[in-house]
């Protein structure tokens, strides 16, 4: 069966909660205070099946100091009844209630002049034009405009029949959206503890699922689910949904938190909107003004920054702005806004969140953000995909972040990403989305200062990565980094040779004069054989200055070909020699049915001092030559 809501809207006093109750039979005006003033203060709720369609009701109150109230409710409604009584017409809050519905992008609704007993012909007349002209060039220009009396009965059959065709060309909720409940209302039940209500604007909550509630970021899960006063296995979008939780306490719940699945979404403090204020908002919205903004059922303080040189939205005009929140609030890409005056209280404008999780702007950058900001509102998903990653630079973005700015299911992001990185212009590194642009500016960037220290260096292997990181990318993090600089080398440009990289074609090129030195050095220690100099003596031995560090690194060039073999600390022996030893030791093996050695026979097998033969059997161990047993060697 389809669901839908409907919300009402009005003034106060015309009769909004009258014409729920003549429909459905249910007083939505619940509180006792409510019905000792005979307001209402608060949303109410009411249910009617009308062949086939399920209409959940939302009733608002309609007095001006309870706009907020209003506003929890009116988020997640389908269609508006947009109640004017005959006997006054269009009053302000007609005006101001229709104003959000527009700036909520309600897409359809009916017109419901009531208390129809109370006028004549004339006056109703009036109001009916009165009406028309107000939703003039709206979305509900041209929509059903039904003259009721909720006393007497008089045209409710013709306005249900008109809601049940309205309802008719609602379009179901796209299914493309995580599970997202903003609470509207939580208390706590006798017998069976916590529970919240709302309107499910996506996905499905199910009895026993865990959820995330934000933002506390807390796991609960569901213990109950009723639907219109029913228990049910399922809630599906678009039906109004009382949950009870577990895992929580009632005291720690509150309107405008949200039940959410888990690990999808995340609270915000900074969004990037596009915003549009109203005609009579005299003052506009300017910079730094502190203002109350409503997303789902939240209301939270906010100050504004007009992401314009002006600093001001005038009346009747549309701009960006960010949004600095006072406390978090969960929004994601596409969610409506709208924005109040702190004092006095009356709504300003609304608009929609086109960067959930925004950075601060410097002026200078406003006609670039402009552009970015202007390809995330008209974008389609693939244009929205790669905004969002060239917005993250040298960082990238991880697949969840993107869940978190558009509450995409995982299939819809898949799908999404996919189609971008086919477009071209965004990379997947190991799992993290990097625009082509950043990752070649990486990647240049990269290339130009390996290949400077090689120039300035050339008897360096490279350069250590976490050093290149800390001077020339310290805007990435290690993870990051790491991930740019892997897919850099899949790319053959560079090797990285445990944490040092080089580029593939640095050959340390070294003078004539070096290489005679390095032959000498090299020359020295072959000579010595199983006897090795101090480092010391063999610099010297070899004409070089052991103080210069140049000698350091013809020692490196060395070590690095595999002509020199560091045994122990600074003891180097040439690995010729090496090679020698090994061949006497496996002789030796050959000989004995045990293959074994101790220190004193290996002394005398390689005419060497014990100074030099602990560490080379502690080096053949590791080599797995040798392995060590109690006081003797097995030969391997
Ligand atoms: N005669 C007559 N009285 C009506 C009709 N509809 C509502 N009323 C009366 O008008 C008064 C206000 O009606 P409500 O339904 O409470 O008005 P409301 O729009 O819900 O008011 P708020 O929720 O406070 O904004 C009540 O005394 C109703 O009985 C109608 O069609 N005919
Ligand atoms: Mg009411």
């Amino acid at each position: 069966m389809k669901s839908i809501i409907v919300g009402t809207a009005g003034h106060i006093d015309h009769g909004k909660t009258a014409l729920v109750r003549a429909l459905t039979g249910i007083d939505a005006d619940r509180l006792p205070e409510e019905k000792r003033r005979g307001i209402t203060i608060d949303l109410g709720f009411a249910d009617l099946d009308l062949d086939g369609v399920r209409i959940g009701f939302v009733d608002v109150p309609g007095h001006e100091r309870f706009v907020k109230n209003m506003l929890a409710g009116a988020h997640g409604i389908d269609v508006v009844a947009l109640v004017i009584g005959a006997d006054e017409s269009v009053m302000p809050q007609t005006r101001e209630h229709f104003d959000i519905c527009r700036l909520l992008a309600i897409k359809s609704g009916i017109v419901v002049l009531t208390k129809k007993d109370l006028v004549d012909e004339d006056l109703l007349e009036l109001a009916r034009a009165e009406a028309e002209e107000l939703v003039e060039g709206s979305f509900l220009a041209g929509a059903p405009v039904i003259a009721v009396s909720s006393r007497t009965g008089e045209g409710i059959e013709e306005l249900k029949k008109a809601l049940r065709e309205v309802a008719s060309g609602v379009a179901a909720r796209s299914d493309d959206f995580v599970t997202r409940l903003p609470i509207d209302r939580a208390f706590s039940m006798k017998g069976f503890g916590p529970v919240v209500t709302g309107t499910l604007v996506s996905g499905k909550i199910n009895e026993g699922d865990e959820l995330d509630l934000l933002p506390p970021r807390a796991r609960v899960r569901v213990r109950g689910v009723q639907v219109h006063g029913a228990a049910i296995k399922q809630a599906l979008a678009g039906q109004r949904t009382a949950i009870n939780l577990g895992g929580v306490e009632a005291s720690a719940l509150e309107r405008g938190m949200v039940l959410a699945a888990p690990g999808r979404l995340r609270p915000t403090q900074i969004v990037d909107a596009a915003i549009q204020v109203l005609e009579d908002a005299a003052r506009g919205i300017r910079s730094r003004q502190r203002v109350r903004l409503h997303v789902g059922a939240a209301e939270v303080l906010a100050r504004v920054r007009v992401l314009d040189a002006g600093g001001l939205i005038g009346p009747g005009r549309q701009g960006l702005a960010q949004l600095r929140l006072e406390t978090p609030i969960v929004g994601c890409i596409d969610d409506r806004l709208i924005v109040r005056a702190y004092s006095p209280q009356m709504t300003i404008g609304g608009g929609l969140i086109l960067d959930p999780f925004a950075v601060k702007h410097r002026a200078r950058d406003f006609p670039e953000l402009r552009a970015a900001l202007e390809l995330l509102e008209t974008g389609d998903r693939t244009a929205r995909v790669a905004q969002f990653v060239i917005d993250s630079g040298l960082n990238g973005l991880r697949r969840e972040d993107l869940a978190a700015r558009t509450a995409w299911r995982e299939e819809v992001i898949e799908a999404a990403v996919a189609a971008t990185i086919a477009a071209g212009s965004i990379l997947d590194v190991e799992g993290r989305l990097i625009s082509r642009t950043a990752f070649a500016d990486f990647d240049r960037r990269l290339l130009a200062e390996i290949s400077a220290h090689h120039k300035q260096d050339p008897l360096s292997r490279g350069l250590p990565k976490e050093t290149l990181r800390e001077r020339f990318f310290a805007g990435a993090t290690t993870e990051t980094f790491r991930a740019m600089l892997f897919e850099v080398e899949r790319r053959g440009a560079i090797v990285s040779e445990k944490d040092i990289v080089r580029l593939r074609e640095h050959t340390r090129e070294i003078s004539a004069d070096d290489a005679r030195r390095r032959d000498s050095l090299e020359k020295v220690f072959r000579t010595a054989g199983v006897a090795p100099p101090s480092l010391n003596e063999a610099f010297t031995n070899a004409g070089l200055k052991p103080s210069e560090p140049h000698a350091r690194k013809l020692l490196q060039l060395l070590i690095d070909s595999g002509a020199l073999v560091k045994v122990h600390g600074e003891m180097l022996f040439h690995v010729a020699a090496l090679d020698d030893l090994v061949k006497k030791l496996r002789a030796h093996a050959e000989q004995r049915a045990d293959r074994a050695i101790d220190v004193g026979a290996f002394k005398d097998l390689a005419g060497i001092s014990r100074k030099y033969a602990i560490p080379l059997l502690e080096y053949f161990d590791r080599q797995r030559v040798t392995r060590r047993e109690g006081e003797r060697r097995i030969i391997l």
